[in-house]
């Protein structure tokens, strides 16, 4: 969601018609992503990876909850959903923790992981403001080798979530 704060700080001063045309669509939206192990977003952010728009904004990959992909259905992201790009893939332990950073901590109904064609695992924050950084231990149970967990944000007010890919390799 868009920050009405900032909006409001930006109409003050008079600079909100600049702001309109000069920065990357979206970038006044603040939410979250994993930061580790590198998401497929967070890889574009740093640079590991290069690409598009998404780059200026990894934690803006949202969209209605129930989907499947990486991009959240966003078109202008669509590149995260590609799997021949070039991702690095981080080796892992049957139990990893995942990390998010939260740009802005929405209220949340639930953080789902999913891998090898199923949910792995799912915490249930009951409608709670999460931190600035939320941790998951994930077990992956007897799923081993390279998988791509998709990682989904519930938030509990409003229709969305927030995707997140991450390849690993489980050893
Ligand atoms: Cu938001």
């Amino acid at each position: 969601m868009k920050s009405k704060k900032t909006l409001a700080v930006a109409i003050g001063a008079g600079i909100a018609p600049l702001l309109a045309v000069t920065l990357p669509a979206g970038s006044a939206s603040a939410h979250g992503y994993i930061s580790s192990p590198p998401s497929r977003q967070a890889q574009c952010a740093s640079g590991v990876v290069s690409c598009g728009a998404i780059k200026y904004e990894p934690q803006s990959v949202e969209g209605p909850k129930g989907l499947t992909s990486c991009s959240g259905g966003n078109a202008a992201f669509a590149e995260l959903d590609n799997d021949a790009k070039g991702w690095k893939v981080t080796p892992v332990s049957r139990t990893t923790s995942f990390n998010w950073r939260l740009t802005a901590r929405h209220a949340t109904s639930t953080w789902q992981y999913y891998a090898g064609g199923r949910k792995i695992a799912e915490f249930n924050d009951g409608g709670a403001r999460p931190g600035e950084t939320v941790t998951h231990q994930v077990n992956f149970g007897s799923l081993t080798g390279k998988q791509k967990v998709l990682a989904v944000w519930n938030i509990a007010d409003t229709p969305n979530a927030f995707y997140a890919c991450v390849d690993v390799n489980v050893r």
